[in-house]
């Protein structure tokens, strides 16, 4: 089970019902006020996580037998691409879709195979220094025998699908060979990314890396020897072939891979072993591709394969979002006593998170955080009911609730929801008060810094 948009616009339906019922003898021009102010904006922000969302869009480049099914097979942990040994002669790129039923997700793969194929490596050297002649020879029944050709054809390609990430994929002991198609590509995507005014994000992924030194040395940690030749390949693919600045992913394991940070067309060199049993570093991949992928599209990445790390990450920005949200009460023209009327907003939140957690998207799943809360609703029981219990999680001091009763209060329950949902622990709201306090000095002074500058 997961997010899953019908259910989720359901939800939504009951939540606005809710609202209207709670706030039945409210002021009115109090109730346009909060519509306006609290559950739209609360509305908008799932509609931006969960009803625009999309799958990711994935483009391959790489040489045949480099391993590009192997990864996507990888990344997806499951078989969906063909992994073998024929040659593709012609340029074929084939687009497909990944679908995984369970959690409502798709991933759109475009898998460019066959687009170096007529080319030995060193052929491409005139990347450098553009041999005319050799950029002559037409492509004959689609064969691609020159570095204009590629160039050409890849740009095509991408300006087609418009991928969101490109993964240039190449077996680890053949970089060196291959340093002239690491060139043409970074070279392209300076082009490209011109053109379309914005930069994808390209990942060099070096597969393979079991097969370095003695492929029997594995697992990779256990063998220094091993370690030190792929910490040699990384350098060298960043310092002498494409000449970047890096970054390590991972500054407790350098061989983790590197983020390339500067630079026009490159964003990262990571490092994989796709092989199914010898699985290796494809987690540090897949957060990388989390965090560069377009917001409406990391829903669908992570919740594919229940990635619990990268759904973490959502659900706590969405619990940011709401709570800011929540403030906005203390901004009310008239004052607001009721703590009620925050209920409905923090129903969605704990719900979405359960779905987040892979939960059913259900009253259900809030219930169940509630009574792990300690708080028991009869069954059988409305929104309206469980509202009336919710309001029991917030302290509140005083007649009239301020933006930051509001906000922190939604934040505690968000974090205990998130806590539960995701690592089964049981806290109280109350717990995160201070950690909700910090974030909010953190985003003043970040403010105030910028003002200075
Ligand atoms: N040892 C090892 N072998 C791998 C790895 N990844 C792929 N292979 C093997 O390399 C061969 C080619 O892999 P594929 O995934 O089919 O390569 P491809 O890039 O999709 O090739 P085309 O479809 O022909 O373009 C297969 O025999 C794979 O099992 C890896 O990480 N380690
Ligand atoms: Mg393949």
């Amino acid at each position: 089970m997961a997010i899953n948009k019908q259910k989720t616009k359901e939800i939504i339906e009951e939540i606005d019902q809710l609202f209207n019922q709670l706030v039945g003898n409210i002021n009115p021009s109090i109730k346009v006020w909060i519509e306006k102010n609290l559950l739209g904006p609360a509305f908008e922000e799932i509609k931006k996580l969960i009803e625009d969302s999309r799958p990711p869009k994935m483009f391959l480049i790489g040489r045949s037998g480099h391993g590009k099914s192997s990864l996507i097979n990888a990344l997806a942990n499951k078989h969906v691409a063909e992994v073998g040994d024929v040659k593709p002669t012609t340029y074929q790129s084939i687009p497909y879709l990944i679908k995984f039923e369970e959690s409502y997700s798709s991933w759109e793969i475009i898998d460019s195979r066959g687009l170096f194929e007529s080319t030995s490596p060193n052929s491409l050297s005139n990347i450098i220094n553009d041999n005319i002649e050799e950029n002559k020879k037409i492509n004959k029944n689609n064969h691609i025998s020159s570095k204009n050709d590629i160039e050409q054809i890849l740009t095509e390609e991408i300006i087609k699908y418009k991928p969101d990430i490109i993964m240039h994929v190449i077996s680890a002991p053949e970089t060196r060979n291959l340093s002239n198609d690491l060139r043409l590509v970074s070279k392209m995507m300076t082009k490209l990314n011109k053109t379309l005014g914005y930069k994808i994000p390209l990942i060099i992924v070096l597969t393979k890396v079991d097969t370095l030194e003695n492929p029997r040395h594995w697992p990779l940690e256990n063998y220094p020897a091993k370690v030190g030749i792929l910490k040699e390949i990384l350098d060298y693919t960043s310092d002498e072939i494409l000449t970047v600045s890096k970054t390590p992913i991972d500054l407790n394991e350098l061989i983790k891979g590197y983020e390339i940070k500067d630079s026009e067309d490159i964003t990262a060199i990571i490092p994989v072993c796709s092989l199914k049993d010898d699985i290796w570093n494809i987690e540090t991949l897949i957060d990388f591709i989390g965090q560069k992928l377009p917001e409406n599209a990391v829903l669908e990445f992570a919740q594919a394969q229940k990635r619990k790390k990268l759904l973490r990450k959502l659900s706590s920005s969405l619990i940011i979002r709401f709570s800011s949200i929540a403030g906005i009460v203390g901004l009310s023209p008239l004052p607001i006593s009721d703590i009620i009327i925050l209920t409905p907003m923090q129903i969605l939140l704990v719900t979405l998170i359960g779905g987040l957690s892979c939960r059913k998207i259900s009253k259900e799943t809030f219930l169940e955080f509630l009574s792990a809360s300690g708080i028991t609703v009869a069954s059988g029981f409305t929104f309206r009911a469980v509202a009336h219990q919710l309001v029991k999680l917030i302290p509140i001091a005083g007649s009239v609730i301020s933006g930051t009763i509001a906000s922190s209060g939604t934040y505690g329950i968000g974090k205990a929801a998130e806590a539960y949902f995701f690592e089964g622990k049981i806290k109280k709201p109350i717990q995160y008060k201070d950690e909700w306090q910090e974030y909010q000095n953190n985003i003043k002074q970040i403010e105030n810094s910028k003002k200075l500058v």
